[in-house]
């Protein structure tokens, strides 16, 4: 007789499992959340319904469910706001569909959107040329610029020319492909200026955010976003999941979009999880590392800097220097970037193609790829080791090393590198 732990599924998570451990992931929105965190995803908070809010529930059986929600609210709101002009919602399931929330909660049909252009460092989620919410409302952009030679950085009078050209209802400070620092306060003031709403989306770097290592949108007054989304499992490294924040005059009408509007019942074991990363956070549990949040994000921002030197001195082109957790290098122009990230996959390294500003090519077969700490950090990546795993994509790029040494080298280097979970049938 087949054992349970012998189906296709739960051989497909071993070797999945195998993968992950043995070889290098650099994909800038991924990360190794804590043994605890899995343990609590995969908890019998799982098995219950939640409908409504805490003390208001539909289902009955929900008095542990109340208090842990509440408390992961509590817990939210002491890492993030020092204002005390905030609220959360610890019930919205992911990225996509927290902005999608703030857009349905205080959007009319026909109101205009500005966000920062997709193909030079916006996200999905944030309006796009084919976004179905093109069919409600509009979009606007604002753009990058250059700065200096090589650092495309937003472009802040084109942002103010259109915030007065364009009135838009809602801005949208946030990125998915930007290595350079966001100016929350000063942009949220001129949005607010002029008439606009404010949606921070920090899932790349809420992390840093939490740690003190990047500007907050959490402000008092008109510095500050009316609301922040996020995810919880990039540079925060919690599990797959998400919280928006809202200043309290709209909370209520963000709970009501979430809960009735638009979703039934939370999901208890994200919330669960995403409770144990931000006590990870505050430091009244750890790690298994044993390194204050903090220190691992120090050790993101200077294992970015050190990857991204590596591959420079093996002549990749850095595309605006990293003042966070990513970097974006262009590759060499007759390189095909998918299959550079397949050669990359082969020899052991984890990332993503990507498109870099004002790009020529296709967003399938873009100049650049995109490459993030985060992740490596938490397996405790070295600076020496980042630098050395820099120059080995750039030699990788240049020809100068096979695929066959290139594998060598960087299951040597994965080897050396801390893992956490232990083996188990689901593993
Ligand atoms: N897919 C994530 C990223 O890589 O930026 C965000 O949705």
């Amino acid at each position: 007789m087949v054992q349970t732990n012998q189906n296709k599924l739960f051989q497909l998570t071993a070797q999945e499992f195998a993968k992950q451990r043995d070889t290098l992931n650099l994909i800038a929105s991924e990360n190794y959340p804590s043994p605890k965190v899995l343990q609590l995803l995969g908890s019998v908070w799982m098995n219950k319904y939640a409908e409504g809010t805490p003390g208001k529930r539909y289902y009955a059986g929900n008095i542990h469910a109340d208090e842990m929600e509440t408390y992961v609210q509590q817990k939210a709101l002491e890492v993030f706001d020092k204002t005390g002009e905030y609220g959360v919602n610890v019930q919205v399931l992911s990225g996509s569909p927290a902005n999608a929330m703030v857009f349905l909660a205080m959007l009319e049909a026909g109101d205009t959107i500005m966000s920062l252009n997709l193909a030079n460092g916006g996200h999905l989620s944030h309006m796009h040329a084919t976004s179905n919410f093109l069919k409600f409302f509009k979009l606007v952009n604002y753009d990058v610029t250059e700065t200096a030679p090589g650092t495309f950085e937003i472009d802040q009078d084109d942002y103010r020319a259109k915030l007065r050209e364009h009135k838009p209802k809602l801005v949208i400070l946030g990125f998915s492909a930007y290595p350079r620092k966001y100016e929350f306060a000063q942009m949220a003031k001129w949005a607010h200026e002029a008439g606009a709403l404010v949606l921070a989306d920090i899932a790349h770097i809420n992390g840093l955010v939490a740690a003190g290592l990047h500007d907050t949108p959490f402000q008092a007054g008109d510095a500050g976003a009316d609301f922040v989304s996020m995810t919880t499992h990039k540079t925060f490294r919690g599990p797959r999941s998400a919280m928006l924040f809202a200043k309290t005059q709209h909370m209520p009408t963000i709970n009501k979009t979430i809960f009735p509007g638009t979703s039934g019942g939370p999901h208890l074991h994200q919330i669960a999880a995403t409770g144990q990363a931000l006590l990870e956070i505050l430091g009244e549990d750890q790690y298994p590392d044993g390194r204050t949040f903090r220190e691992y994000s120090q050790a993101v921002l200077d294992t970015c800097q050190a990857l991204e030197q590596g591959a420079a001195e093996a002549g990749l082109t850095v595309v605006s220097p990293t003042q966070n957790h990513l970097c974006l290098l262009k590759l060499p122009e007759q390189t095909d970037s998918l299959e550079f990230q397949r050669l990359l996959e082969r020899a052991g390294i984890i990332t993503n193609r990507n498109m870099i500003p004002f790009d020529t090519k296709s967003a399938w077969r873009p100049s650049g790829i995109r490459l993030g700490t985060a992740a490596l950090a938490s397996r405790g990546l070295t600076v020496p080791q980042a630098k050395e795993l820099g120059r080995l994509i750039g030699d990788l790029a240049h020809s100068r090393t096979t695929e066959d040494a290139a594998k060598e080298r960087s299951t040597a280097l994965a080897k050396q590198l801390n893992w956490y979970y232990t083996e188990s049938p689901a593993a």
